[in-house]
């Protein structure tokens, strides 16, 4: 016992650590023998920053001494992901858990009114110009997806980026978004004279709950055409639970030796892409934009040529995208605020913070429709495209830090005690609020029915959706991308569409439009589309339609049934004529039956293909 006591003795003086910091936690300073300097630094962190209560039950030393060691492995991590290191975290989060129990409210001084922003119109001269500048300026983007989510409010055993975005092609959202990067790469780069060979950069950021089945779902598909070195992965790590008021961290339910974590949020972003050197490269090899998206927005691209013409012709450092909001809808409002002093920003106002805010500031009935029945704050769908320049620099100061917010569930009234640990997480659109006032942040509307058709809810909670609200479901998700190609093909193409027809999926009432399909490479943008139909042409809403390939032109095309067209990148393919068969039907599926697999079942239909016409 004496050489024991003699060990931690001079291993404490040889850190400069006065022993007597862990006579107050028994069962660290028993341990003291088992761990090495590194290990020891970390604990007297801990202990210093009121966190002894993590060693309470731990066992005498030769008992369990893995699982300690484990525990310090994980401190490092915990301590090494957050700017600051824990310390900082634990300070934040107990200033945060103050003015949480102090119902301070993080607005505070600060009047929302409704801000002014760059509304487009499908189709007009001003959307056509502002995609084809979007459309030269995509070869000095690079792209970012967040999909470190695990999507709890959809439940699918999955990671979201494997669902299908719809079932006629079966295109899940990830090829879907890297089919669309690399169409925007090939029709920019054919915009230089003698081509160019940029390739557009696309980072994914995922999370110990995505991280593993992206890399596979990338690998087992060669990357969906993309070159590996074109796609970096950059994991976002969890941050520790807090149990109470104080900030003391939770230990994980399963194992006393570790601490409970959960998802800080998609704003990780910011410092994941600053730390990993990239936004320097890509500053380097002349890339002048950043486009951030999330993982189920089947109609995303089909907005971004326009808004990023906005962006250069406006040089917005941020600009937003958003749709019309339904009052209450759970997608945030782009406000501007006013504080006392005079400061202003244009913001997003997260979707439980918006009533709050407007009844606090004097208006009685909160999150509210106006007369034009939506909300008078435009829905930020989190599709942010930053000025690379600027961006940089900001980072420079920040290290990428995002304000973070605390939401804890309080038990009763007292705000003494919560109802589960909570934690400190952060929002990657928050990023323009340490922005200077000269910075150019604008925003930029666009229908909801081209540019955003999320898949969060599960079944059973679309269905409970308020009438007149967006259900947010696998299955409105599917029918807004078939309702969007066939708006697209009647405003663009003058193609006499039939109206689509009313029906009832897992508890939802949709608008069921032919099954129109396109690669991206076949019509990215309202003047590609427009070039590549002519004479009159109809689908009946029975209909599918799926094309497959770049130079596919419909010309006098009558269709009634369905209709498949498969063509090589370079063969220019003419499509016309009267097609009738008995084409596919949906059939209806209950998401409760578990024989049907579960992308399948979420959306509440099945396709049965039952005849089809399909031309090579
Ligand atoms: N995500 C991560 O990558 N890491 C995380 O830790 C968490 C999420 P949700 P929510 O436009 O649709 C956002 O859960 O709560 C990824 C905006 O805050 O779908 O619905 C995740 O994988 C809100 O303002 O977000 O709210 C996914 O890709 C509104 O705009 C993305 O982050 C709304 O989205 C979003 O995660 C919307």
């Amino acid at each position: 016992m004496a050489s024991v006591v003699g060990s931690t003795t001079e291993k404490l003086s040889k850190l400069d650590i006065n022993g007597e910091l862990f006579f107050s936690v028994p069962n660290l300073h028993k341990n003291l023998t088992i761990l090495s300097p590194d290990q020891i630094e970390l604990a007297r962190m801990l202990v210093e920053a009121g966190q002894s209560h993590l060693f309470q039950s731990w066992a005498e030393p030769g008992v369990e001494d893995e699982e300690k060691r484990g525990f310090f492995e994980q401190v490092a991590r915990l301590n090494a992901s957050y700017p600051g290191g824990l310390t900082s975290y634990i300070k934040t989060a107990r200033e945060l858990l103050a003015d949480s129990k102090a119902g301070k409210n993080p607005f505070d001084g600060f009047t929302p009114s409704v801000p002014t922003g760059e509304v487009l119109t499908y189709g007009d001269d001003n959307f056509i110009n502002f995609e084809e500048i979007g459309i030269r300026e995509a070869r000095n983007a690079a792209f970012v997806l967040v999909a470190g989510g695990l999507g709890e409010r959809l439940g699918y055993n999955g990671i979201k980026l494997a669902l299908p975005s719809e079932t006629t092609m079966g295109t899940c959202f990830l090829q879907n978004y890297i089919d669309s990067i690399l169409a925007l790469q090939d029709a920019s780069c054919r915009l230089v004279q003698g081509g160019c060979q940029n390739q557009i950069p696309l980072v994914i950021m995922t999370s110990d709950d995505t991280h593993a089945r992206t890399i596979e779902l990338l690998e087992s598909n060669a990357y969906f055409g993309m070159k590996s070195s074109q796609v970096k992965l950059l994991k976002q790590e969890k941050v520790a639970c807090l149990d109470d008021n104080d900030a003391r961290l939770a230990v994980d339910p399963k194992s006393k030796y570790r601490i409970q974590t959960k998802p800080h949020g998609h704003g990780d972003v910011h410092s994941l892409l600053y730390s990993s050197g990239l936004l320097k490269i890509w500053y380097d090899a002349g890339l002048r934009w950043v486009l951030f998206f999330q993982d189920t927005n089947g109609l995303l691209f089909k907005a971004i040529p326009a808004a990023l013409g906005v962006s250069s012709s406006k040089l917005y450092d941020v600009n937003s995208l958003a749709v019309p909001r339904k009052a209450k809808e759970a997608i945030g409002g782009i406000t501007k605020l006013t504080h006392a002093d005079g400061r202003t920003m244009v913001i997003n106002v997260e979707y439980n913070q918006l009533d709050p805010l407007l009844r606090a500031t004097g208006h009685p009935d909160g999150d509210v429709n106006c007369e034009t029945g939506y909300s008078p704050f435009p829905g930020n769908i989190n599709q942010l495209i930053l000025k690379l320049g600027p961006y940089i620099e900001e980072l420079t100061k920040t290290g990428g830090a995002i304000k973070e917010f605390v939401n804890p569930k309080y038990k009763d009234s007292s705000k003494t005690s919560f109802k589960s640990s909570t934690r400190l997480e952060c929002m990657m659109q928050d990023y323009p609020k340490t922005l200077p006032p000269s910075a150019r942040v604008g925003f930029t509307v666009m229908d909801t029915w081209l540019a955003y058709a999320p898949v969060k809810n599960n079944p059973e909670d679309a269905a409970k959706v308020p009438k007149g609200n967006p259900y947010h479901s696998a299955t409105s998700g599917e029918m807004a991308i078939y309702r969007a190609n066939s708006l697209i093909l009647r405003k663009a193409g003058g193609v006499q569409i039939d109206d689509p027809v009313q029906e009832v999926f897992n508890g939802q009432e949709v608008e069921v439009w032919p099954r129109i399909t396109w690669k991206p490479t076949w019509g990215l943008t309202f003047s590609e589309i427009k070039r590549k139909i002519s004479g009159s042409c109809s689908i009946s809403q029975r209909s599918t339609l799926v094309i497959k390939g770049c130079n596919i032109f419909l010309e006098d095309l009558s269709l009634d049934g369905t209709l498949v067209v498969n063509s090589v990148e370079d063969a220019e393919v003419k499509v016309g004529g009267v097609v009738q068969n008995k084409g596919w039907i949906l059939e209806k599926v209950d998401y409760k039956d578990t024989t049907v697999p579960e992308e399948v079942r979420i959306r509440g239909f099945r396709i049965n293909k039952v005849e089809q016409l399909e031309k090579n």
